[in-house]
């Protein structure tokens, strides 16, 4: 038996670690369960605006969701583009307990979800809405050519770019809810849950639903989620990389590191651009790395309930 673990990115993660939490411990413990409540929790709250319901819409205003939960390779679902039901996380749980596949997209995504009886919802709350027609208004080239390159915060976090949000505090910026958990009968699982972009390109999926990039896990090598500019992560295969790596001796630390290193050395990469990436190894051993300042890691333990900055930040 070891002390039960979990670890969620950004500093909304305190709240996603405190849903999942009491599935950590006691006769019942699945570390699955905690890291599904985890993101659920941040999927629900309508503040959040990278996640779930309230999360910010394509550049045609449309609100599409990505998610995915593993356990190990052959244990693993993922749902992209879900456009009706606010619970990703739960259709790709779903996917994989009772189908014999890893990954749905679209409409046939939501068809499932409603088939296994989710609750749909309207994904587009009031204050998207605004901060979309405001982004319009500032970018009116996007109107007109769905694909036409303007700037796009990768990471509302640090973004001081978006006119509604300049207003409020830093700290309710946030991104990928992605969660890792290690139960005390050393079962690890993760799960990622995100709409992705602020608006995006329509159609536009990032790593997050994609296995190996924004989430990977091996009870035998670790497991690792990442967050920030989906494009830069999955070129390196940024999830299995750092579980690979960790498999091969890396401690969670240099494999963290390693892969953004990966992406400095194959990528030009524009200022505001972030990626930071959580590990743990099978010992329970963890560590996060983020390309710039601005990132955390949420964790909690018998002992602790609190933010952690990234052991390395390549660019301070
Ligand atoms: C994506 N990785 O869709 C996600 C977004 C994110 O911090 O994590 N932003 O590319």
């Amino acid at each position: 038996m070891s002390e039960p673990i979990i670890l969620s990115t950004w500093s909304f993660g305190k709240k996603a670690n405190a849903a999942g939490w009491p599935y950590l411990t006691g006769a019942n413990q699945s570390s699955l369960d905690a890291v599904e409540q985890a993101c659920r929790a941040i999927e629900a709250d309508t503040e959040v605006r990278s996640v779930g319901c309230g999360g910010c819409p394509d550049r045609s205003g449309d609100v599409s969701l990505d998610a995915s939960i593993m356990v190990s390779p052959s244990r693993c679902g993922s749902v992209c583009y879900v456009r009706r039901f606010p619970h990703p996380v739960s259709i790709a749980r779903l996917v994989m307990d009772r189908l014999n596949l890893v990954m749905l997209a679209g409409e046939g995504a939501d068809r499932f979800a409603a088939r296994q009886g989710l609750t749909a919802a309207n994904l587009l709350t009031k204050r998207a809405q605004t901060m979309w027609q405001n982004w319009v208004c500032r970018h009116p080239a996007a109107q007109i050519h769905d694909d036409a390159i303007v700037s796009l915060p990768t990471n509302l976090e640090e973004s001081d770019s978006l006119p509604v949000i300049e207003a409020e505090p830093h700290n309710k910026y946030h991104d990928t809810v992605g969660v890792l958990a290690m139960d005390s009968r050393e079962q690890i699982a993760g799960a990622c849950s995100t709409s992705g972009l602020p608006f995006k390109v329509p159609g536009r999926v990032g790593d997050s639903p994609i296995v190996g990039h924004g989430l990977y896990v091996d009870p035998r090598r670790g497991a690792a989620v990442a967050t920030g500019m989906g494009e830069l992560i999955m070129g390196v295969c940024g999830s299995f990389l750092a579980v690979e790596l960790m498999g091969r001796g890396a401690e969670p630390k240099d494999a963290a590191r390693e892969v953004l290193q990966r992406i400095v050395e194959a990528f030009q990469l524009p200022e505001m651009h972030q990626v930071a990436i959580m590990a743990i190894n099978p010992s329970g051993l963890w560590s996060s790395a983020a390309l710039r300042p601005g990132y955390f890691t949420a964790v909690r333990t018998t002992t602790r309930d609190e933010l952690v900055a990234p052991e390395c930040v390549l660019f301070p």
